[in-house]
């Protein structure tokens, strides 16, 4: 080898999907790629990345990227216009919307993927200075059920454990949490812990799922009723023996009324048996393994959380650890999932409407000590509107301006169409992107402003353990994207408010945020960052991964909270509640007999602006897919790969059908990744219902009743084109990120004019090589540049089935003639290697080398493993290997 000449250290920042919040190394090497890998320091992830993670390098190209300022013109065309224009446009907007109506017509809707400091600059903004309240954050969507069952149990938001909890406890309970999929580095602690400790995993889903595939005992759910199962364990202590009466006296009140009421709503085992649907064997079994395992971690996520009764089942999960004093000691206590990379920061700097920064709340006191610390001209008196009021107040006209940043609510908002409508009947909509195109923008924006994206940012997030890390960049901000702090820093001087926002980076704006926590704590508030608040610029540089709270400088001390009490309540006990029985929001019935359940695919994050772009990434499902069981299917006529049409009171989409024998009868799931610019008609956001939970104001995202038919399609097929690949007219497409071009995968109700397709594919000078069989209506054909592959149409039987196959070739510079010859047959027997859906996207191992290695007799996941490498390096597909091993053999695997 020669020597090559040292390349720059690479930098330690965060990786920005989700709440696990994984150490990243990012270079760039000397040929200008960028590498990613897992820091081995970070105390999260130890090295380790999953396969989000270690495909980022794949999702940092500028296509498609917003670069500069854009202004809609008076014609309706978007215009480039320049930061100054730009942000007097934002200026006059607010100003104008605020004359009009007051500071409660103008609102901003944030993101759990902003960093703190952009976050604390936004709503110092509104809630100090514009004089509203109306900031709120996709968080609202996401962890708003938490926090208010946080704060109803120990008067604050605070998550008292620590991720070393996780590999200590002996019992991990997950509840409506898909971790394998969706927190994959902190599962595989989990089930290191269970190998290696012995640690028993219970999984709480109404869908069996890869997370379940993995558990010792599986409770499939009825939808909704998860505070019962709580209730019925919590009375289960209760008459077993198990409280802790002595830790219940000292540190709590309220216990008895919960009592009483969870003794209505679960009075028996059998009871609580029949009202979740559950084998009562099985709730036994939860009963006493949580009755004799001290180290018990309950954690919980989007199943929880996102129901119209997510306040209640998180408190009837927090009554059950208060009860027994499992909270705040290792390995033991109530764990709340985060999503976003920076949920838990957005919470801190008071992101969501009914807070007001640095875990403080909307009372008298409160708000005089935030006004007398910001200096603030017009503070904000009372709450603002939580995200789905704040929508409906901009469908009726009250809200005139609205600022959207990092987040896209034409998507993923309840009621999606009802909110794009909304949208574009603003005076003044702004958006803050990092891509020039998304369905919000395409609601009508007003005014569009480039923001930094990851790698380009320079700030802190904080995970899901209170662990805050620096997000570093390691690019060059591309055309003239600018941080959002920056940005919004920028209007509020147009504003008027220039001393306050005077910061020269963001180590200043931090410093404030850790200031502000400080300010009259005294220990009265949980989040405090004290020791923070004087740190250097050179010291922010260098600031290592860090746990709040911090106290005192260097202080590393107190991982965890209230084993001693100490809640942050008047009288610093904690609060048992007594919680409501669950209802259905909207129940089924003879026109929507089905429910519908929506949530996350392994390999893709949210509305895929970045994993969309990744090749790896695309493989793992590469069509958003409605997973319904078999007998439901037969019912309704549907076949796998047929194409569904769901309906609900509130919008439609159209989706191909996925027969999945671990979803319960009755129930439906489709993922909630795709958009109008990712695909024809899944856009899942517009079919859920809006109702909240009374408490938190989250919306139920869980539980929408659906009718289910069968559209007719009169054929399938696919393209992939080296340049864009855009649909034609009437097709049910959806885009797939390909290694060397672009693909649509798709079926017709009419057939279209394939020949014509490929001609207009091939260009001017491209040859074309076809095979038409009209009597089976199938049609493929190549076009080449030279030896060069530059595009494929295939339609007819068989389309579907070679997709993985073709979709790869794109990938090789050229194709030799045996390769071009079988490309047409789709078929692997002709020499077309298909690796069938891909399993795993580090070694891109498909389904057909896990199956044989299987049928060779490989009989454990470390077996296949040592087979094919599939699972041995970042291990997301783990669990779904043991799902195929235990689907292929009499004993389970
Ligand atoms: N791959 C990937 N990972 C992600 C994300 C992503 O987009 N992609 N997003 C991140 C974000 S922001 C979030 S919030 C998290 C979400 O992480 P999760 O909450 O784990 O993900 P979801 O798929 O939304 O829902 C979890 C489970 O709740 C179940 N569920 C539905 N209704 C009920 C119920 O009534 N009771 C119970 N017990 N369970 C129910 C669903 O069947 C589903 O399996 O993931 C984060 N991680
Ligand atoms: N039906 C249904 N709907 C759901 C959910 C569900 O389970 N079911 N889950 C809900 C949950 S938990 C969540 S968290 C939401 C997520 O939903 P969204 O927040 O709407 O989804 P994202 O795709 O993450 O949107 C982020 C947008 O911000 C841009 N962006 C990324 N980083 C930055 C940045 O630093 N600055 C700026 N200005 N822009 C940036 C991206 O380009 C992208 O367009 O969806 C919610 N909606
Ligand atoms: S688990 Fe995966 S997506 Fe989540 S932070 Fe770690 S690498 Fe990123
Ligand atoms: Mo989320």
């Amino acid at each position: 080898m020669t020597a090559q000449s040292p390349l720059p250290r690479p930098v330690a920042t965060a990786c920005p999907y989700c709440g696990v919040g994984c150490g990243v190394l990012a270079g760039v090497d000397a040929g200008g790629g960028v590498t990613i890998a897992g820091d081995p320091a970070h105390p999260a992830n130890r090295g380790r990345l999953c396969v989000k993670g270690s495909a980022l390098g794949e999702t940092l190209d500028l296509e498609g990227r917003l670069l500069h300022p854009m202004m809609r013109t008076r014609s309706g065309s978007m215009e480039r216009v320049s930061w100054d224009t730009a942000l007097d446009g934002v200026a006059e907007g607010f100003q104008h919307a605020i004359r009009e109506g007051g500071p409660d017509a103008t609102a901003l809707y944030l993101s759990g993927q902003l960093l703190t400091e952009d976050y604390y600059v936004a709503n110092k903004l509104m809630k100090g200075f514009v004089g509203t309240a109306n900031v709120d954050t996709n968080s609202r969507l996401c962890m708003a059920s938490s926090v208010a069952g946080h704060r109803r149990a120990f008067g604050s938001d605070t998550v008292p454990g620590t991720y070393e909890d996780l590999d200590e406890a002996d019992l991990l309970v997950l509840v409506g949490s898909n971790a394998a999929w969706c927190h994959p580095i902190l599962w595989q602690r989990m089930v290191a812990n269970q190998q290696a400790r012995g640690a028993r995993i219970v999984v709480v889903d109404p869908r069996r799922t890869a997370t379940a595939a993995e558990a010792d005992l599986v409770l499939q759910i009825r939808p909704g009723t998860d505070a019962v199962l709580f209730a019925g364990l919590l009375v289960n202590l209760a008459d077993t023996g198990g409280l802790d009466e002595a830790w219940l006296a000292a540190h709590t009140t309220g216990f008895d009324e919960a009592l009483v009421r969870a003794r209505e709503i679960a009075p028996t085992l059998a009871a609580t048996a029949a009202a979740t649907g559950l084998p009562a064997d099985d709730v036994a079994r939860l009963f006493a393994w949580f009755a004799a395992t001290g180290r018990a971690v309950t954690l919980y996520s989007q199943g929880v959380n996102q129901s119209a009764q997510g306040t209640d089942k998180v408190s009837a999960i927090l009554n059950v650890h208060l009860a027994t004093g499992r909270i705040g000691r290792p390995g033991m206590g109530p764990f709340s999932l985060t999503g976003q990379p920076n949920a838990m920061g957005g919470r801190e700097v008071g992101g969501l409407a009914n807070m007001l920064a640095a875990h403080m709340g909307f009372t008298a006191s409160d708000i005089d000590r935030v006004r007398r610390f910001w200096g603030a001209p017009r503070m904000a008196e009372r709450e603002g509107l939580k995200a789905v009021q704040m929508f409906d107040a901009v469908a009726r006209g009250a809200i005139r301006a609205l600022w959207v940043m990092g987040t896209n609510p034409a998507a993923s908002m309840p009621r999606a169409d009802h909110v794009r409508r909304a949208m574009a009947g603003l005076d003044l909509l702004v958006v803050s992107e990092n891509m020039l195109s998304n369905d919000t923008v395409n609601a009508g924006a007003h005014i569009l402003l480039p923001a930094a994206a990851w790698g380009e940012k320079d700030g802190t997030v904080t995970n899901s353990e209170r662990r805050i890390t620096r997000q570093r960049p390691f690019l060059a901000l591309p055309g003239e994207a600018r941080p959002d702090w920056w940005i919004i820093a920028g209007v509020a001087r147009r504003l008027g408010f220039g001393e306050a926002f005077s910061w020269t980076g963001p180590a200043a704006v931090f410093r404030e945020h850790a200031a502000l926590s400080a300010f009259e704590n005294r220990g009265t508030r949980d989040f405090d960052l004290s020791g923070l608040a004087g740190l250097s610029d050179a010291d922010y540089e260098a600031l290592q991964p860090v746990q709040w709270p911090v106290r005192r400088p260097g202080d590393r001390t107190e991982t965890r909270f209230f084993a001693a009490g100490g809640f942050f309540t008047a009288d610093r006990r904690a609060r048992l509640v007594a919680i409501a029985s669950p209802v259905l929001a909207e129940s089924p019935d003879a026109r929507r007999p089905l429910l519908l359940n929506t949530g996350r695919l392994r390999d893709q994050w949210h509305t895929m602006t970045r994993t969309g772009k990744a090749p790896t990434l695309g493989r793992h499902s590469p069509e958003p897919l409605l997973a319904l069981h078999p007998s439901d299917a037969a019912h309704l006529g549907l076949c796998e790969g047929d194409v569904a049409r769901l309906d609900t009171a509130h919008g439609a989409a159209r989706l191909r059908v996925t027969l999945d024998p671990g979803q319960a009868r009755g129930e439906v799931f489709a993922p909630i990744h795709w958009t109008g610019e990712t695909a024809a008609a899944a856009r899942i956001g517009a079919l859920v219902q809006a109702a909240t939970d009374p408490f938190s104001g989250q919306p139920e995202m869980k539980a929408t009743p659906v009718s289910v038919s069968r559209v007719e399609v009169a054929t399938d097929g696919f393209l992939v084109a080296r340049g864009a690949a855009e649909a034609p007219e009437g097709l049910i497409w959806t885009k797939v990120a390909v290694a060397g071009g672009a693909g649509l995968l798709f079926a017709a109700t009419e057939p279209p004019d394939a020949p014509a397709l490929i001609r207009r594919l091939a260009g001017e000078d491209g040859t074309i090589a076809e095979v038409c069989d009209p009597a089976r209506g199938l049609y493929r054909a190549a076009a080449y540049r030279g030896e060069a592959l530059e595009a494929v149409v295939f339609i007819g039987p068989g389309a579907r089935a070679a997709w993985s196959a073709v979709e790869g070739l794109f990938a090789r510079p050229t194709l030799d003639p045996a390769t071009r010859r079988a490309l047409l047959s789709g078929r692997p027997a002709d020499g077309l290697p298909d690796p069938g859906p891909t399993l795993c996207a580090c070694f891109s191992v498909g389904l057909t080398a896990v199956a044989a290695a299987i049928a060779a007799g490989a009989g454990d996941v470390d077996a296949v493993g040592r087979a094919t490498k599939a699972g041995t390096n970042c291990g997301s597909c783990r669990s779904e290997i043991r799902k195929i091993l235990q689907a292929r053999s009499p004993v389970p695997a």
